[in-house]
């Protein structure tokens, strides 16, 4: 069975975004692959985050996950810091990447312009990103498209660590899905609707009430022209509310377009469509929330089971390499 691996940071509340680019395919994976899942907190920590807020998130993320319908039955889920060996073997990637590779990463760029000290975790994330990956042969990674460039650089370490150390690591895919890839903010269409990003209006959390849903994509920033088609280049707003019908239906977006004539029309189905999808999301939420022994427990039966994937690779990642073992 090949097996998945991918992470979602808690350095906010998940949106929309998260859950049509990548947890709704988590959720899916569970049965036709070896699903390994995971609270990426480390990587939470190239943002400024008070450390109650990190812990708070963290625990949050887990219950979201657990509410979308990730079944630690069918699934390992854990929480990044606790293996290890993410950040050891992230040492050695570290060891095998270039500057101007990592120069490269968009997202660097842009978060980077966001922070007045910019940190050095911000810069080498990509790389921690690929140790995540590569720690558990993962042939598949489930991302939305605005992972795609850290993936690229994954497969091009694990290639050029097995070119020069020897077979250590599999080269994974990235599995984007063919709607709602990209979500983006709904104030500002140009840009993706992002957690660390200050824009209430903008971004729609998977456990907002269906009252502010529907108040959110009421007041989508769309155009003038009043018309009808999908064209992501002169009307942004408009293809993202198409483009998420399109993932909530299972539609193509140029279909969606032709069902209607009004905006205000396609906004509130797509309210309604958005509510739907998310539903039982919220509704299991508070559940897993109030049973915070029993989510721990989730982490901790994770945490166990990725450790023994993650320890074995990096010993032989660490033997490749030239460290010595120990005795
Ligand atoms: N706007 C988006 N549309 C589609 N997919 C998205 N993802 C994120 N934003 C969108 C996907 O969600 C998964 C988890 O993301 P992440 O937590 O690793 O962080 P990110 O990609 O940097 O996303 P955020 O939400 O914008 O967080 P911040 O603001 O903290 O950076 C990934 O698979 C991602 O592709």
């Amino acid at each position: 069975m090949i097996r998945v691996l991918s992470g979602i940071q808690p350095s906010g509340e998940l949106h929309l975004g998260n859950y049509v680019g990548a947890l709704r395919q988590w959720v899916a994976f569970q049965d036709e692959y070896d699903a390994f899942y995971c609270v990426v907190d480390l990587h939470a920590l190239t943002l400024e985050l008070a450390p109650e807020d990190l812990r708070a998130r963290t625990f949050d993320a887990a219950c979201s996950l657990l509410a979308a319908g990730l079944d630690p039955d069918r699934c390992t889920l854990f929480c990044q810091s606790h293996v290890p060996e993410h950040p050891r073997l992230a040492w050695l990637l570290e060891c095998t990447a270039t500057m101007g590779e990592l120069n490269r990463m968009t997202q660097f760029k842009d978060k980077s312009t966001r922070q007045e000290a910019v940190r050095v975790g911000l810069f080498t994330y990509p790389v921690l990103m690929a140790a995540d990956i590569l720690a558990y042969h993962a042939g598949a990674v489930p991302v939305g498209d605005d992972q795609r460039q850290h993936l690229e650089l994954a497969r091009e370490l694990a290639q050029r660590f097995n070119n020069r150390y020897g077979e250590t690591f599999t080269v994974p895919e990235a599995v984007v899905p063919a709607f709602g890839g990209r979500v983006m903010d709904l104030q500002h269409p140009r840009r993706k609707m992002s957690k660390s990003v200050d824009s209430p209006l903008g971004t729609v959390q998977v456990l907002d009430s269906p009252q502010e849903i529907a108040r959110k994509v009421r007041k989508a920033v769309t155009d003038t022209d009043g018309d009808v088609r999908y064209d992501p280049g002169d009307k942004p707003g408009l293809a993202n509310l198409l483009d998420l019908m399109a993932a909530a239906t299972g539609q193509r977006p140029e279909d969606v377009a032709g069902k209607y004539t009004r905006y205000g029309d396609l906004k509130a189905d797509l309210a309604e469509a958005l509510v739907e999808m998310l539903r039982p999301l919220r509704e299991r939420y508070d559940a897993y929330s109030a049973d915070r022994g029993a989510v721990e427990a989730v982490l901790a039966g994770g945490a166990e089971r990725a450790r023994e994937v993650a320890a074995a690779t990096y010993a032989r990642a660490a033997g490749a390499i030239g460290l010595l073992p120990p005795a």
